[in-house]
C-alpha cells in the first residue's frame, strides 16, 4: 500500500538518517532523491469506455475480500501516450482503483518510497472484465511505472491489488505529438501527413517541417516489446495546416487480433481514438493504414508548399520504405 505523504517523509528521513550514518559512496540516497510525487504527475487520466476516474489524495483503499483480479498490458509506456489494461475478475466488479507503487521512485527499498493519491472509477454497470485506459502526461519523472490495480464488487468489497510493471520510454513532444500503442506481438505502424504533404514513417522517419518518427516498434515482426510509436513535432516548429493521421496493420505476425490506441496531441488538444484490426496485414508503405483523423493545426510557420514530389512519392521514400517480414511466432 502506498503511504500518506506524512508516513512516506517519517520514513524517508528515518532512511537518510541510517544512510548518513553509513557515509559511504554507496549511499542508497541523497536528499535529491526524495520522493515528492503526486500521482496526478505521473498519470493524466484512468478511463473505462465514457466513465472516468477520479483522483483522490492518500493512500488507496485496503482490500477488503472483494474480486481477485488478474491484469494485463504493455510492458513500455510512453510520455504523451497511453496503455490499455485489460483487468479480469471472476466475479462482477463496479469500481476499479489505481495506483503507482512507490519502488518506482528510486529509493533503497519499496518501503521506503510512496507516490500520492489514488484513481477511483465507478463503472455504470457491473463488468467481469474491463480495458482500463491510462493516459500520461507529455513528461514522466521517473523510468518505471508499477501500477496496482485493484476492484470493487457492486457491494462496495475490494479485492487484492494486482501488479503491472511497465518501463517509460522517453520520447519526443511538442506542440504536436501523435502517439499509437497497441496490445499484441504485431507489426502496426503509425503514419502522419504533415500540411506540406510529407509522410512520416518507418521509411521517412524525418520530415523537412521537423516531423519526427522517434520509436518504431516491432518492425518486420522482429518483436521487442515496446508496441508503441511517436511522431512528433518540435515546439514552434509544427505547420500550421492539416495533418492526416493513419495507422497501418502491416502484419499480424501471427496473433489473431490486435487492438490499438491512437492519442493526438495537437497544441494541448487531445483526441483519443481506439480500433481492432484482425486478419494477417498488408506490409503497407507510403499512403497505405486505417484513416484515424484529419485535424487542422491554425499556429506555427507556413507549411511548405505541396510539391509535386510529395504527391507522387519520392523516389527516395521508394528506395527506403522496405522492412523484411521476419519470424512470424506462431
Ligand atoms: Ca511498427
Amino acid at each position: 500500500m502506498p503511504r500518506t505523504r506524512h508516513g512516506l517523509v517519517l520514513a524517508a528521513s528515518a532512511l537518510l538518517a541510517l544512510t548518513s550514518c553509513n557515509g559511504g559512496p554507496d549511499s542508497p540516497i541523497s536528499p535529491s532523491d526524495l520522493p515528492s510525487l503526486d500521482l496526478t504527475s505521473l498519470v493524466s487520466s484512468v478511463e473505462v469506455a465514457t466513465a472516468r476516474a477520479a483522483s483522490r489524495p492518500g493512500a488507496a483503499p485496503a482490500p477488503a475480500g472483494g474480486p481477485e483480479i488478474t491484469v494485463s498490458g504493455n510492458p513500455t509506456v510512453v510520455n504523451g501516450g497511453t496503455l490499455s489494461a485489460v483487468v479480469a475478475a471472476s466475479s462482477p466488479f463496479q469500481a476499479v482503483y489505481v495506483y503507482v507503487e512507490g519502488r518506482s521512485v528510486s529509493l533503497a527499498s519499496e518501503a521506503a518510497g510512496g507516490i500520492d493519491g489514488y484513481f477511483e472509477l465507478r463503472l455504470p454497470a457491473p463488468l467481469t472484465t474491463a480495458a482500463v485506459l491510462l493516459t500520461f502526461p507529455q513528461a514522466i519523472p521517473l523510468s518505471e511505472l508499477d501500477f496496482r490495480f485493484a476492484v470493487a464488487d457492486p457491494s462496495g468489497a475490494i479485492g487484492p491489488y494486482a501488479g503491472l510493471s511497465t518501463t517509460v520510454a522517453s520520447v519526443g513532444t511538442g506542440d504536436v505529438q501523435v502517439t499509437l500503442s497497441w496490445d499484441a506481438d504485431s507489426d502496426v505502424d503509425l503514419h502522419v501527413v504533415d500540411p506540406s504533404g510529407e509522410e512520416v514513417y518507418y521509411a521517412n522517419r524525418t520530415a523537412a517541417s521537423g516531423g519526427s518518427l522517434d520509436l518504431d516498434s516491432n518492425a518486420g515482426c522482429s518483436i521487442d516489446g515496446v508496441r508503441n510509436e511517436n511522431i512528433t513535432w518540435p515546439v514552434g516548429r509544427a505547420p500550421r495546416g492539416e495533418y492526416t493521421v493513419r495507422v497501418d496493420y502491416w502484419s499480424s505476425c501471427g496473433v489473431d487480433r490486435t487492438n490499438y490506441t491512437v492519442r493526438v496531441n495537437a497544441g494541448g488538444s487531445v483526441q483519443i481514438f481506439t480500433g481492432t484490426f484482425t486478419g494477417s496485414g498488408d506490409q503497407g508503405g507510403r499512403g497505405s493504414g486505417t484513416l484515424i483523423t484529419v485535424f487542422e493545426r491554425t499556429t506555427g510557420p507556413a507549411a511548405a508548399a505541396r510539391d509535386a514530389t510529395a504527391a507522387a512519392g519520392s523516389a527516395t521514400a521508394v528506395a527506403t520504405s522496405t522492412k523484411t517480414l521476419t519470424s512470424p511466432h506462431k
